[in-house]
């Protein structure tokens, strides 16, 4: 850990994406998620469960204006742990409740910010006026005191911060706070963020280590980084400090949240144990080397950790962020990136469980796992993170979306049988085919966050350096010492793997740090370092001179076909193995395979054929290898078994197509492990 290496992301105003692939992506978001999103918070998408959050904002709105005057009442409404959901039996006549899940206002918060980055790259006046327009709503529910939930201001302030364990409010200011300083920072409109602010002001007078305030601490983190941002865009060192308490305090005994009252309760035991994992409270985060409980909080968590190792120079919360990290891709992490193995708590599962087809891999876990890599990358550039952030992105990410931009998964496994989803109760949260939308809308909009601010992931820089950690065709803008350079990347990424960086330097020299993605890591070409000063460090090539008007620097990384086995401990790959060209992890669907997919296995010395092909009107690189499929076994009339006897296999091509872009040609089986054929 060395404050010389930290760095920051470049302002996305600063960087101009103009990647066909990425674009696409980002396209995607603003003509077709931003504006069906905005249908489903209004409760204006036909045949969907309502979402009630912009009506929730405006009835807490109205009744701040009557409470004003009435005193306060509180009704505990009917609640559940997964989180409380009342929807109306009669929806023409909604009274003046809370409807939805407890955490819903945090549905408009991703919208907001999705929107904000959209805007940096592309300015739409009528998207901003709808935003503008809507942060009025969401202002006037804010109470004088600058509490912000609709949940609590409906049906009444008394129970605050009372369940923290499950009640989200400070998952919702999180949210809040990372669209306020998002919209500020694209639009420089502040409406929101003072809303933000004021919260955050409420929380901090409520929440602190001085006598008297609550030792509490959030029950689905994001406070935690969300505080960061803000402190970073407003330079008000409480609001660092406010996170760093909720850091320091989560896993310390007694354990705040056994002292709440939570209407659930479970009796003290194996399970009410399994609680303080769920929650990553089990121990202090400084002693934590194992990632547990519910994925997403996990990795919001962590990315909340080491932006404070960062910033307060801590190297004992490095440590564990590091020692966390390489626990999780060493033993917990699937080879798309996907993380949270199991739907029971939507958890990581224990060391080496790894199942393909029961699989839960949440599609905001593996976002949450590019907050966390970058998050490392700002304090130690090691190759490692950026690997996994790619990893994760175009594989585990991707998969949520479909390629029309128009449905999801919210779940992400690697082996799927429609028939099993639909009659095997374990499998029931695997889908075969994406959703138009969920009641519980996590993953859409967090979707919709991520791919329209790729550029902060793909550039980080400090003074005198730009890291690019993903290769896509944007442009960037790099200041040294008041002069500005221009840097435009072009890329085949992820189909080919030639990339060049063209500078238009500036008086002063500078250095531009590519990384070397591990799969190519010693057969990569690079070409136009002459006359340069070059070194490579931890993944690294840093290439410092003082550039000219039209230097350009070439990389070549070799896309081989490449074909893995996984450790022998993650017994449900035993004897299978799986196809990666480049960061791209491929698949068999039964749509080119045709049914049975576990019949087939692949000869892994065969010569791969890679071509073009078209995927739901997008075109991809699929790959053909040789392989058998075996002659099926029916002992029909004897039972299911029989003494082994000799079993044929036929030759065939076994067409690969990548794992994100399955499940686009209707319902059809899947997997990503196939068997071997030895
Ligand atoms: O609890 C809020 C969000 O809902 C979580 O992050 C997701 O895992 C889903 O449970
Ligand atoms: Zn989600």
């Amino acid at each position: 850990m060395n404050e010389n290496y930290y760095t920051t992301p470049v302002s996305l105003r600063k960087v101009r994406i103009t990647d066909s692939f990425w674009k696409n992506e980002m396209e995607l978001v603003r003509e077709e998620i931003l504006p069906y999103q905005w249908d489903a918070l209004n409760d204006q998408v036909e045949g969907a469960e309502p979402s009630f959050c912009m009506r929730n904002f405006q009835v807490a709105g109205k009744q701040n204006e009557e409470r004003k005057e009435q005193g306060e009442s509180f009704e505990e409404p009917q609640y559940t742990f997964r989180g409380f959901q009342a929807l109306p039996e009669d929806m023409e006549h909604l009274e003046d409740k809370f409807y939805g899940f407890v955490f819903q206002d945090s549905d408009f918060y991703k919208w907001v910010e999705a929107v904000a980055y959209s805007l940096t790259q592309h300015p739409d006046p009528e998207l901003e006026k709808r935003a503008d327009d809507a942060i009025d709503i969401v202002c006037a529910a804010q109470q004088e005191d600058g509490y912000l939930d609709t949940y609590y201001i409906i049906n009444g302030k008394d129970k605050i911060f009372s369940n923290l364990r499950d009640h989200h409010e400070l998952y919702c200011f999180g949210h809040l706070t990372e669209g306020a300083v998002a919209y500020y920072q694209a639009t420089g409109k502040d409406k929101l963020l003072n809303a933000a602010k004021r919260f955050a002001d409420y929380i901090d007078n409520y929440f602190g280590t001085e006598e008297g305030k609550c030792k509490g601490y959030p029950g689905h983190e994001i406070a935690e980084m969300a505080l960061v941002r803000l402190y970073e865009a407003t330079g008000e060192k409480k609001y660092l400090d406010l996170s760093y308490f909720f850091v320091n305090e989560r896993g310390r005994r007694p354990y705040y949240f056994d002292g709440e009252d939570h209407p659930e309760k479970i009796e003290k035991g194996h399970e009410e144990d399994l609680r303080y994992f769920y929650h990553q409270a089990h121990v202090p985060v400084r002693q934590q080397d194992e990632v547990t409980g519910h994925a997403v909080r996990g990795v919001y968590l962590y990315s909340g950790m080491a932006d404070l190792a960062r910033l307060y120079q801590d190297r004992e919360l490095f440590d564990a962020c590091e020692k966390l990290w390489d626990n999780m891709v060493s033993q917990k992490m699937y080879i798309t990136g996907g993380i949270g193995a199991t739907h029971l708590g939507e958890a990581f599962s224990y060391r080496y469980d790894l199942p393909n087809d029961t699989a839960y891999a949440e599609t905001c876990a593996a976002i949450g796992l590019v907050f966390w890599a970058r998050r490392m990358l700002q304090i130690r550039p090691d190759s490692k993170y950026a690997d996994a952030m790619e990893r994760a992105l175009y594989n585990g990410v991707l998969s949520g979306m479909a390629l029309d931009g128009r449905s999801f998964f919210y779940v992400n496994p690697l082996e799927a049988a429609p028939e099993a989803c639909r009659f095997d109760e374990r499998k029931f949260h695997v889908k075969p085919v994406r959703q138009k939308w969920f009641g519980c809308a996590c993953c859409p909009p967090n979707l919709a966050r991520l791919l329209s601010s790729i550029g902060s992931y793909a550039y980080t820089e400090k003074e005198d350096t730009l890291y690019i950690h993903l290769y896509m065709g944007s442009m960037v803008q790099k200041e040294i010492q008041g002069e500005t350079a221009e840097i435009s990347v072009t890329s085949g990424y992820p189909w080919n793997g030639g990339v060049s960086v063209k500078v238009r330097g500036t008086s002063l020299p500078f250095t531009i740090a590519l990384r070397i993605p591990e799969w190519c890591a010693d057969e990569y070409q690079v070409r136009g370092t002459e006359g340069a000063e070059t070194r490579t460090e931890n993944g690294y090539l840093y290439v410092t001179k003082a550039w000219g008007a039209e230097d350009q620097v070439e990389l070549s990384f070799p896309m081989e076909v490449r074909v893995f086995e996984a450790d022998s401990r993650v017994r449900e790959d035993i004897g299978k193995v799986a196809v990666m060209r480049g960061p791209v992890v491929y698949c068999l669907e039964e749509a080119d395979n045709g049914t049975d997919l576990h019949l087939l296995s692949l000869d892994v010395h065969a010569e791969p054929e890679v071509r073009e092909r078209e995927i739901a009107g997008t075109t991809v690189k699929g790959i053909a290898l040789s392989g058998y499929r075996q002659d099926p076994v029916y002992i029909e009339g004897k039972g299911l078994y029989r003494v082994v006897k000799e079993i044929k296999r036929n030759p065939v091509k076994l067409q690969f197509v990548p794992y994100y872009t399955w499940a686009n040609r209707g319902e059809n089986e899947m997997r990503v492990w196939v068997q071997r054929a030895d």
